[in-house]
């Protein structure tokens, strides 16, 4: 019989980095799944053959293991599975991917990551071993835990993972008073922007944002545009104009709009037959974190929050911000600079774990400190 240990370790390692990478592909276009990778092996060594191979559906269907098998059909019998996530154990909107691998004739699956989700939470494991398949632990940290964040997030702790993004002059800026929109990143690392915007569930800002800038918050890169993730809009009064851009596209990249306004009211009218969606905002503390479990629960788990200076404070001292990129651009916005806020000046509690050069500009990625 095959398992994954004949083959040895680097062999299985490799295999799991490449299931990882296929899993990559549809990050952002699976909530409120997680996208999960899976390759069927056939033999060993040098004879080592990937006989099928998987990525859970755009909308989060079939899972990755069902596309696989598919592919591998009667190749499947006696091969090794490489899949990134615990085989599911639930009857879903199909039968549990742990049978169906079972019945393929699978003979051993490697694992790189537990699933908690209480349908499954070692029951993906549990039918394997009742079958006679031969289960490995394969983690894949760190590269693992970071493909499934968002999905640990919103199992776990009941809100999407956070990330904010800045970006600040290199005089300390964040923009220049009473002006609009005004360029600090440069053109590579706005590219690299809208690449992170296309792997997130929803991306968030407020609505004095919305207001001075008229943003769009697509992905607009070449062959990406169609990966635009929802837009968020913190607005308690109900500003955001009908007619400005995220109203007008709402019926193409979806809008949701927190606020704490009257559903009923014409300002709610006018949003919602653009194609708005509203969700109710509380008053005061805990009010962020509450949106965030409404988000979670319409099964957004990622969250890009990209502006601006109020908006970052607030989920900073909130304490509801996972990860930190920080651009920090090649141009001076001298006299009249709104500076960033202290909380993004001091990152309290966010230790720097990697720095790039993307043109003129050096951007940080802070991952927060695990009390
Ligand atoms: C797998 N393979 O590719 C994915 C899994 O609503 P359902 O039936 O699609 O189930 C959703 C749950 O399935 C999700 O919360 C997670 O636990 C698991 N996702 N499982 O076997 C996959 N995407
Ligand atoms: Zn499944």
């Amino acid at each position: 019989m095959t398992t994954p240990s004949d083959a040895g370790a680097g062999f299985d390692a490799r295999i799991m980095a490449a299931a990882l990478r296929l899993s990559r592909r549809h990050v952002g276009l699976t909530a409120d799944n997680p996208s999960v990778g899976c390759l069927i092996v056939q033999g060993t060594g040098k004879n080592a053959r990937i006989v099928g191979r998987g990525v859970t559906a755009l909308g989060g269907r079939p899972h990755a293991e069902r596309v696989a098998l598919a592919e591998a059909g009667d190749a499947a019998r006696g091969a090794v599975a490489y899949v990134t996530l615990e085989p599911c154990a639930h009857h879903g909107r199909t039968g549990p991917c742990a049978v169906a691998l079972a019945q393929a004739g699978i003979a051993a699956v490697a694992i790189g990551a537990d699933d908690p989700d209480p349908r499954v939470d070692g029951r993906g494991r549990i039918i394997l071993h009742a079958a006679g398949v031969v289960v490995h632990d394969l983690m894949a940290e760190p590269e693992g835990t970071r493909a499934f964040e968002g999905f640990l997030s919103r199992i776990r702790r009941g809100r999407p993972f956070v990330t904010l993004k800045m970006a600040v002059s290199r005089d300390g800026f964040i923009g220049r008073r009473g002006e609009g929109q005004i360029a600090i990143s440069g053109a590579v690392s706005n590219r690299q922007t809208h690449g992170v915007r296309a792997e997130m569930d929803a991306i968030l800002v407020g609505i004095g944002t919305a207001l001075a800038d008229d943003p769009a918050l697509t992905c607009r890169l070449p062959g990406l545009k169609s990966r635009s993730p929802a837009r968020i809009v913190i607005d308690p009064r109900l500003r955001l104009p009908p007619d400005g851009q995220l109203a007008r596209t709402a019926r193409d990249v979806s809008v949701i709009v927190a606020t704490a306004v009257d559903p009923d009211g014409d300002a709610a009218k006018a949003l919602r037959s653009q194609g708005c969606r509203l969700l109710p905002l509380t008053a005061g503390e805990g009010a962020l974190r509450s949106l965030l479990e409404a988000l979670s629960r319409l099964g957004i788990s990622t969250l890009l929050v990209e502006g601006g200076a109020e908006t970052a404070s607030r989920f900073l001292r909130e304490g509801l911000v996972d990860r930190v990129v920080l651009v920090r651009g090649a141009v001076t916005l001298g006299g009249r600079g709104v500076a960033a806020p202290p909380e993004v000046r001091h990152l309290n509690g966010f230790r720097a774990s990697r720095t790039e050069r993307f043109g003129g500009d050096r951007w940080t990625e802070y991952e927060r400190i695990e009390a």
